[in-house]
């Protein structure tokens, strides 16, 4: 087996805690402007959170929780008004520096980086979010030391289909064995998992109750030297951070 080549990294949960804070704020910011009385508490969010992507998230809503909203063939056209506006508000509200990274990940891109582990993105969320997280929370023109940024209606089935990663993979010419993947939810992993792909977990609020099964390893957080993860299912090597050590080990296993 060849050595590990690439490590491939959802977004939203597993980079940055950006769902209750940051999306679901936009969606409210959205709807306030637009006149409607649509208000997304955190607890509804963790249901919606069911859907990934923001049209087919709100598609859903209207479906499940709005019954009563009227719809017709001009709700699509809503939608996607909705959407471009939730963008303006979430990339305008991460622009202040508002999301941080999780632990461990600003220092495993670096460590990446300087061994020359190529990185990429693979997420279901829309490219100008991608990229107002990486300027703004880990370095401005950190987007470029991504080789590839699979992200949004580049594929048309967003997660917990397999396309997303598929489509990384194919664009990085690598195949699943030679990758890692980096996933928060069920949604992800069953996308990765589909992909061929390794899956290492890292939970969070939203997240931890979600099932998990065939991940490499779960925990708490990537961790950091002075602040050990907790594991919370699979094999860590005795490792207390990630780092490319482990991930090296994960990948041999
Ligand atoms: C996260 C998502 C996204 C965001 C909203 O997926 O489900 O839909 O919540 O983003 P991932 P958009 O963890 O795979 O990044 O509104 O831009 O679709
Ligand atoms: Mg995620």
């Amino acid at each position: 087996m060849s050595s590990l080549q690439a490590l491939i990294f959802d977004v939203d949960g597993t980079l940055a805690d950006t769902e209750r804070d940051g999306h679901r704020v936009a969606f409210n910011q959205a709807f306030q402007q637009a006149g409607l009385d649509w208000d997304w508490s955190v607890e509804l969010y963790g249901e919606l959170l069911a859907v990934t992507g923001g049209k087919e998230r709100m598609a859903y809503y209207l479906d499940k929780f709005n019954t009563d909203f009227p719809t017709d063939d001009k709700t699509p056209l809503l939608i996607k008004e909705l959407h471009q506006s939730k963008t303006d508000h979430y990339t305008e509200l991460l622009s202040t520096g508002a999301i941080p990274l999780r632990p461990g990940v600003r220092r495993l891109i670096h460590e990446a980086r300087e061994n020359d582990m190529r990185i990429a993105i693979a997420t279901t969320t829309t490219p100008a979010n991608v990229t107002a997280l990486l300027e703004h929370a880990l370095e401005k023109g950190s987007t470029d030391w991504f080789e590839v940024i699979a992200a949004g209606d580049v594929v048309p089935a967003k997660k917990p289909a397999a396309d997303i990663y598929n489509w990384a993979l194919d664009k990085l010419k690598l195949a699943p064995q030679d990758c890692l993947a980096f996933e928060d939810s069920e949604n992800g992993i069953r996308s990765s998992l589909g992909a061929s792909l390794k899956t290492i977990i890292t939970i969070n609020d939203y997240t931890k109750t979600h099932d998990f099964t065939g991940a490499s390893l779960v925990l708490d957080q990537m961790g950091e030297p002075e602040s050990a993860f907790t594991t919370l299912s699979g094999n860590n090597h005795g490792a207390s951070f990630i780092n490319l050590d482990l991930l090296n080990k994960i990948h041999a296993s």
